[in-house]
């Protein structure tokens, strides 16, 4: 790491010294040689601190050529020049700087600023990717008006794209064309975007509520358009839904989405000119499963809410990223509820929000939902900032109802419509539309960690009253050691012993409650008393998990299944089989670390036997109920953790259910295979998703009867979900190879097909697993400068393998190290993701430990390592 980069502080923020009103680019593209030439009308900040401060630009890998300063070429020694800045002394009040700078985007394997793939120019500007294109200020609080003038071969470069209008293109010398975009919106320099090359697209057109009408266009390389009519569907459904919902149209008069296959991660929000990962936009039903699909649906509708939340009202600096993400994450989950099912959706999110952020939450990299300080803020697109950020935004809509919360968003824009600023801001709109008091609520941007809600019930029966103690504290996280109390919407109900809803009614009240309401929580200990209770109820807590937190409640198993049979809110049923599961493969742990036996209780067999028969359900919702608890859910809940036994034994459980409900799991999966040709429709989905449960389960014994199944929807499948699901199942039985050839063989002209066959290898659980990923690291498939091969493979084995990764002899952590010291100096950002796996050695047990840290220390001591691997690592270090 570069000793001159030190900690960011979110408190050192002063408001910029320049501001910046105009920019006009002109690039001249050429892949190793492409020339920028920018022209800055700038001014003075009233606002600065030092009138009369320099003006700094930041600026990285570049090669200046010229600078002028109004007019006039200065000398060498008339600026000064950093790897990371050009600073230009005695500048006036208003200004205007004119830059040359070269710069080679083939080289550029960091996949930030200007790069090439596949023979075509892209960019990624967003967080700080501009500095390598030109010298600027590239902070998010500086917004300017961008002109963008494109130069490059005709041949090479048909289709030449930037931000906002095209208004005007004309040819030029030696078979060169070019064309310029004009943004009429502000916007910070992360907004940026250009795109050049072959590509060919899929046009459509949206009519907005007031009558405009809006060109939709998706880029994509030639012999792809027949791929992108999901996402275009995605793009119009996305935006007639933030008319109705949030009364939000579109503000340009043409949206492009560009696919690009080397692409850092999901997607990017560059106004008017989206880039995405192709993974977000191209799918037919013969090359993406289900999950693709919704994958789709829902970052298409993200990116395109961040025109609103994000790219009209921006963050004032980079500690303010929750603002836009955790806002937009909130308008994109709430999307795909409204246009799928809520209670679906709402448990994947809780599902995974519980995997992976109560996991960073919990660990080294614990930080607040808005951070105090960075030394690389490309490691802060967390899920704590994203997902947590979005749990927050959910939890002003629980407290002030969907029209408070309207109301506050409706304040928020008229407020701060073009301009950047702060969570602090978001949360005063909220709170003055509904004239609350939302001071403590502050403490959930500023406090890490996960609060524990401890919650007991006291029934009274000579009162009639229910007397709920909820009791929250929150553990320590790095730099804050003790926490203050949280406000908590907790959304809860009670059931009589027949299952039915109860009028929830507060001491005090006069009137006969609603059955299912929010409690607030505000302090380290309080107490509810329900009144008119004629016996002891069973509650129903945290309905549609109303906070980010984790509650204990004792419950017993027997209220376990009264819940999953009962409860009238789908979020509670789930979470009682789920926390049912959880307690059993808990158990089971323990059983086989001790020799014992794995046993699953009668009472756990028969209420999933229950499930499987009741043909009323929703199948999507039976299907997540039947699912097990991950192994990364499962780690978080264990202590001194053997990852090898853990997967052991949830094996051992999953073959336990295969053998006791073989009849009712044989049924069900027969009755779903109904040989229907595919549709993509929720019905439908759901169906193969409980279906395809099914046949997991079953597949997890051996036996010619399941191999059958397996080989048949293998064979016969006309979609890639129902064929990805058999041959997930046959690559962990004995003899896949001809299974998974087959599949390589169909598909190795198809990337994100094959990402999807290098997965299904690294995750094997067979033996062997770990020689194939290094030949397969040898595919003409893989490559390692791709993070989608990166992920697919390597991340696949890291994060998912638990057998293999955590070898004894310490193989998979000494590959796991080599890998991220090898991407380090390719794609630091990809490293530092990588390195992640390494985040939870203090939780194995101290063999594991022992090795893990040992490579965690090779790694930091790797020289010249990028601040984004080494902050990774040497948090992991320090807990
Ligand atoms: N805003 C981008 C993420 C940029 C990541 C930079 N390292 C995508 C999104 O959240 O919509
Ligand atoms: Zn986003």
């Amino acid at each position: 790491m570069t000793a001159s980069r030190l900690a960011i502080q979110r408190l050192d923020y002063t408001p910029p010294d320049f501001l910046i009103d105009m920019v006009d680019l002109t690039f001249e593209l050429e892949e190793s040689n492409t020339r920028v030439a920018s022209r800055l009308v700038m001014k003075r900040n009233p606002q600065a601190a030092d009138p009369a401060a320099a003006l700094v630009l930041h600026g990285e890998a570049l090669l200046l050529e010229s600078v002028k300063l109004d007019g006039r070429a200065l000398a060498s020694h008339e600026y000064e020049l950093s790897d990371d800045r050009l600073t230009l002394p005695g500048v006036g009040d208003s200004v205007i700087v004119e830059i040359v700078t070269r710069v080679n985007p083939l080289a550029n394997t960091s996949l930030m600023g200007l790069y090439v793939s596949n023979g075509n120019f892209f960019t990624q500007c967003e967080a700080e990717g501009f500095r390598k294109i030109t010298y600027y200020l590239d902070r998010p609080d500086v917004m300017a008006k961008f002109t963008t003038t494109l130069i490059a071969d005709k041949a090479r470069y048909p289709v030449l794209l930037s931000n906002g209008n095209r208004v005007g293109e004309g040819h030029l010398d030696r078979n060169r064309h070019w064309v310029k975009w004009v943004d009429p919106f502000r916007k910070p320099s992360y907004l940026f975007a250009l795109v050049a090359g072959k590509l060919v697209s899929l046009v459509d057109k949206h009519q907005t509520p007031s009558g405009r009408t809006v060109n939709l266009e998706i880029y994509v390389e030639p012999g792809n358009v027949d791929k992108c009519h999901h996402a275009m569907a995605s793009i119009k459904k996305a935006m007639t839904w933030d008319e109705q919902r949030f009364g939000l149209e579109y503000d340009l008069d043409t949206y492009m989405i560009v696919a690009v296959s080397d692409f850092n991660m999901g997607a990017m929000e560059n106004k008017g000119l989206n880039i995405f990962n192709t993974k977000y936009v191209l799918a037919k039903p013969e090359t993406a499963t289900d999950a693709d699909f919704d994958g789709i649906e829902s970052v298409v509708a993200h990116e395109y809410f961040h025109n609103w939340t994000g790219n009209r009202v921006t963050c004032r600096d980079w500690f303010q990223l929750s603002l836009k993400e955790g806002l937009t994450v909130y308008r994109d989950q709430e999307f795909s509820s409204d246009v799928g099912s809520r209670a679906v959706q709402r448990i994947q999110n809780v599902r995974s929000l519980r995997e992976y952020q109560f996991a960073e939450d919990a660990g080294p990299q614990a930080h607040p939902v808005r951070p105090d300080s960075y030394l690389e803020i490309n490691n802060f697109y967390t899920w704590t900032v994203y997902e947590k950020g979005s749990e927050v935004v959910r939890m002003y809509a629980t407290l002030l109802g969907r029209e408070g919360f309207r109301k506050g968003m409706d304040l928020y824009f008229r407020r701060h419509d073009g301009q950047a600023v702060t969570c602090d801001d978001f949360r005063a709109a909220m709170a003055d539309a509904n004239q609350v008091d939302l001071a403590q609520f502050a403490l959930w941007y500023s406090q890490a960690g996960t609060p524990q809600l401890t919650v007991e019930g006291a029934y009274d029966a000579a009162d009639r009253t229910y007397t709920l103690t909820v009791r929250q504290r929150c553990p320590a996280t790095p730099g804050q050691p003790v926490k203050r109390p949280f406000h908590i919407p907790l959304a809860l109900g009670l059931l009589d012993q027949r299952g039915q809803p109860l009028p929830l009614t507060l001491r005090g009240e006069r009137e006969a409650g609603p059955t299912s309401r929010v409690l607030e929580v505000r302090d380290a200990v309080s107490r509810f008393v329900f009144t008119d209770l004629a016996e002891r109820p069973i509650p129903s807590l945290l309905r549609d998990f109303s906070a980010p937190v984790k509650l204990d409640y004792p419950y017993t198993d027997d209220e376990l299944v009264f819940l999953m049979a009962h409860d009238e809110d789908d979020f509670a049923r789930w979470e009682a089989a789920n926390t049912y599961a959880l307690r059993l493969l808990r158990e089971g742990y323990a059983a086989a670390g001790r020799g014992e036996p794995v046993v699953v209780p009668e009472r756990y067999l028969e209420a999933i036997g229950k499930l499987l028969a009741n043909e009323r359900l929703d199948p999507a919702l039976v299907a997540l109920m039947l699912e097990l608890p991950s192994e990364q859910y499962l780690f978080e809940a264990l202590d001194e953790v053997d990852p090898a036994l853990l997967a052991q034994v949830r094996i051992t459980v999953l073959e336990t259910l295969a053998r006791e409900l073989r009849g009712p799991l044989l049924a069900t999966y027969q009755r779903l295979n109904d040989g229907e040709p595919y549709r993509f429709d929720a019905e439908a989905v759901a169906r193969r998703s409980l279906k395809n449960v099914c046949l997991a389960i079953l597949a997890e014994r051996e036996g010619p009867m399941v191999s059958e199944l397996l080989v048949n929807q293998y064979r016969r499948a006309d979609n890639m979900t129902d064929r990805l699901a058999a041959l997930r199942c046959l690559a962990q039985r004995e003899h896949p190879e001809e299974y998974l050839e087959d599949f390589a063989q169909t598909w190795q002209d198809d990337a994100l097909v094959m990402d999807k066959w290098f997965t299904i290898q690294a995750v094997s659980r067979r033996p062997g697993a770990r020689t194939r990923v290094e030949q397969l690291m040898a595919h003409p498939a893989f490559s390692i400068r791709n993070p989608n091969k990166v992920r697919a493979l390597i991340g696949a084995f890291c994060q998912q393998n638990l057998q293999h990764f955590h070898a004894l002899d310490g193989y998979g952590y000494a590959f796991a190290a080599d890998r991220i010291v090898e991407l380090d100096r390719i794609n630091p950002q990809i490293a530092a993701r990588l390195a992640a796996c390494f985040n939870r050695w203090t939780k194995l047990e101290p063999q594991r430990r022992a090795l893990m840290k040992q490579e965690l220390e090779r790694i930091a001591a790797v020289p010249g390592l990028s601040a984004d691997t080494y902050e990774i690592v040497s948090k992991a270090l320090q807990q």
